[in-house]
């Protein structure tokens, strides 16, 4: 066998065992060992991998993994299970326990309203957008809000759903990424957040903020790949491709 062909055989097998490794994670997160905080009825639903947050809560609640989480990717599914209300729904990274009642946090809150709203001197507007919370995050302004004189400062909003509500009885996929200097956010695979800057560790959660019957499932937890982990894998299939064509070139010859 020449050198060539073992190389890019080798190669051939490591894409494949990562693939596999990758597809291997689907639907790897165990919630039973999560917890939740707030005035939330977070029922886990039957094999431990799909949450549902049953009530309309009259403040913010929150549902997380208790666990330093910089340098993952959460991924799934997230669905509506009902007509009625229209309020807030999402998630937060960054979060220490206790953050919801803690003067002194500091987290990131993606939140998610279906309608336009009037409530506490203003209106919360529909849409998907990231705030960073550094107060407590009681029913009021800065949850309903995001005012920054109640601890809640809106940092971008979503590139096509920034005033577009979520839709009822409607399942989309959400990938988060979560590093200590780059936030990202995709939605059914569109990049609707990046955000860079210097963000503080801690847990992954759910956020819900009066609305009932919302479906977290099929979640996933795997690494931020790593840059030359890409430049591996980039440099292994350029070399695959070189090999093949010299492969075809031969055959012509
Ligand atoms: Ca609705
Ligand atoms: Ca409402
Ligand atoms: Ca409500």
């Amino acid at each position: 066998m020449n050198k060539s062909l073992s190389v890019s055989g080798a190669l051939c097998a490591g894409i494949f065992s990562l693939s596999l490794a990758a597809s291997a994670n689907a639907g790897n997160v165990d919630l039973s060992s999560w917890t939740a905080e707030g005035s939330g009825n977070w029922s886990l639903q039957p094999g431990n991998n799909a949450v549902k947050q049953l009530v309309n809560t009259s403040a913010p609640t929150v549902f997380h993994n208790n666990v330093n989480s910089q340098g993952q990717n959460l991924a799934g599914e997230i669905t509506v299970q009902t007509t009625g209300d229209d309020d807030f729904i999402g998630f937060v990274l960054g979060y220490n326990a206790g953050d919801l009642s803690n003067a002194s946090s500091d987290y990131l809150l993606i939140d998610w309203k279906q309608n336009n709203q009037g409530a506490f001197g203003g209106t919360a507007l529909a849409g998907l957008s990231i705030s960073r919370v550094t107060d407590v995050l009681p029913n009021g302004a800065g949850a309903w809000l995001h005012s920054n004189a109640h601890g809640v400062e809106e940092l971008q909003r979503a590139t096509t759903l920034g005033s577009t509500g979520w839709l009822d009885n409607t399942t989309y996929t959400f990938d988060l990424t979560f590093t200590s200097s780059l936030v990202e956010v995709f939605v059914n695979d569109v990049k609707e957040l990046s955000i860079s800057g210097s963000f503080n560790d801690g847990a992954f959660g759910f956020y819900n903020y009066s609305q009932s019957n919302v479906l977290y499932a099929g979640l996933d937890v795997s690494p931020v790949p790593e840059p030359e982990t890409y430049a591996m894998l980039l440099a292994g299939l350029g070399l695959i491709g070189f090999v093949a064509r010299r492969r075809k070139q031969h055959v012509a010859v």
